[in-house]
């Protein structure tokens, strides 16, 4: 029999539960025509069911004691499915566990509840320790794709490293979101891989995929930049050989790695990437998302690359376990052309931002590219500030 106080703590649970869940998020003040965000995030450790949390028994639990804490909810792959706006989130145990798990939305915007059960991954037959930001993709081979980080000790790691991991790329697909079948890990010349993405469509009858090359588990060493990548099949993928697409480059904001984010969204102009970026600092590693463009025939040819960053972590965004990190992995596009951008936050929590494919593809197409010296970003501005010269104090 719950005592009175057990019975009132339950109460509050639930009502503070419901009420974050319901609770509407509304457009963010600054708007900078590319984008828009929103205050709230979409999704913390708190929107985790209480049931995930708790153990709900009086008997078992007197105390109302949290049995299974949550950490983050964070990098999140996202699809549109059955007419909901689906996340497949990466949240994070206190026991610094990362899984996977279902949050849906009715708009893409608020109300993101997450399904009763986690999702169940199959392992291959070397078990993962650790598994996390899956780019889902629904391929034209009918076949729902989930590509994501799997990690593991590192075998050849001195006795005295606990800490030295060597991370792949994981696949499995679905047809239902709930029943998943594992196929082998991705297979490359790369003794590391973090970031892979599968293209949704058919390039000369091979899948397509985005690599991250690496030497080590934090450091890209040689191998920096967004590579591509084909493959006759998933079932047995194996990839031979990378071009590297997007370089990181001296001095800008991938200067220490990068790594495409979801995969690409087809438009007339080309295909349009959304990427995160990292450089170096006195403060640690800061990471922004930017844009680029493809080629529509030539998936590794890169046609507009927009100078510097297009989101960089802002406000509480700032703030986290890994603080000053922006991270993509996920958008939907819709119908009428509404692009929702799922971002997550100095892995800790979810954002949402609005746009559309034509003010994204603008972007890229009429931001001049980086000129690589203090001097070009100069002569930009100056640019920008004489064709401006006839509107200035008007309003046009
Ligand atoms: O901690 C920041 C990010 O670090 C990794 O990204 P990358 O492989 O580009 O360094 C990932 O672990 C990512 O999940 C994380 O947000």
């Amino acid at each position: 029999m719950a005592s009175e106080e057990f019975r009132k703590r339950q109460q509050e649970l639930f009502d503070h539960y419901e009420a974050l869940i319901q609770r509407r998020n509304v457009p963010a003040a600054k708007f900078n025509g590319i984008y828009q965000r929103y205050q709230y995030p979409i999704l913390t450790a708190e929107h985790a069911p209480v049931f995930w949390r708790y153990d709900l028994n009086p008997a078992t639990n007197p105390y109302l004691l949290q049995r299974f804490g949550i950490n983050a909810t964070f990098n999140s792959g996202a699809m549109k499915w059955q007419d909901k706006y689906v996340l497949i989130v990466r949240v994070e145990g206190w026991d610094r566990k990362s899984f996977f798990a279902v949050a849906e939305s009715p708009n893409g915007i608020d109300q993101f509840r997450f399904w009763d059960y986690p999702l169940v991954m199959p392992e291959t037959n070397e078990p993962d320790t650790n598994v996390y930001d899956m780019r889902i993709v629904p391929h034209e081979d009918g076949w729902v794709y989930g590509l994501f980080c799997t990690e593991r000790k590192d075998p050849s790691a001195l006795k005295t490293d606990t800490s030295a991991a060597v991370a792949q790329c994981g696949i499995a697909r679905t047809k239902d979101l709930v029943k998943w079948e594992r196929l082998p890990d991705l297979v490359t010349n790369s003794g590391q891989q973090r970031n892979v993405v599968l293209h949704p469509a058919f390039v000369n009858g091979k899948y397509a995929l985005y690599t991250r090359p690496q030497d080590s588990f934090i450091e890209t060493g040689s191998g920096g930049g967004i590579g591509l990548g084909f493959t006759d099949s998933m079932e047995k993928a194996v990839i031979t050989e990378e071009a590297i697409v997007d370089p990181k480059v001296y001095h800008t904001i991938k200067e220490v790695k990068n790594g495409q984010g979801p995969a690409p969204i087809k438009t007339k102009h080309g295909w349009l990437h959304l990427a995160h970026g990292v450089r170096n600092t006195a403060a640690g590693l800061r990471y922004v998302l930017y844009l680029f463009m493809t080629d529509l025939r030539d998936l590794a040819k890169v046609i507009h690359l927009p100078a510097g960053y297009f989101m960089a972590p802002e406000g509480e965004e700032r703030i986290g376990d890994v603080s000053n990190v922006v991270f993509s992995n996920g958008w939907i596009i819709d119908d009428d052309g509404t692009v929702y951008i799922y971002y997550g936050s100095s892995d800790t929590r979810m954002h949402v931002a609005t746009s559309t494919i034509e003010r994204l593809v603008d972007y890229c197409m009429n931001t001049k590219p980086d000129g690589l010296r203090s001097a070009t970003s100069v002569q930009v501005l100056i640019d920008l500030i004489e064709k401006n010269q006839p509107y200035i104090g008007k309003l046009s």
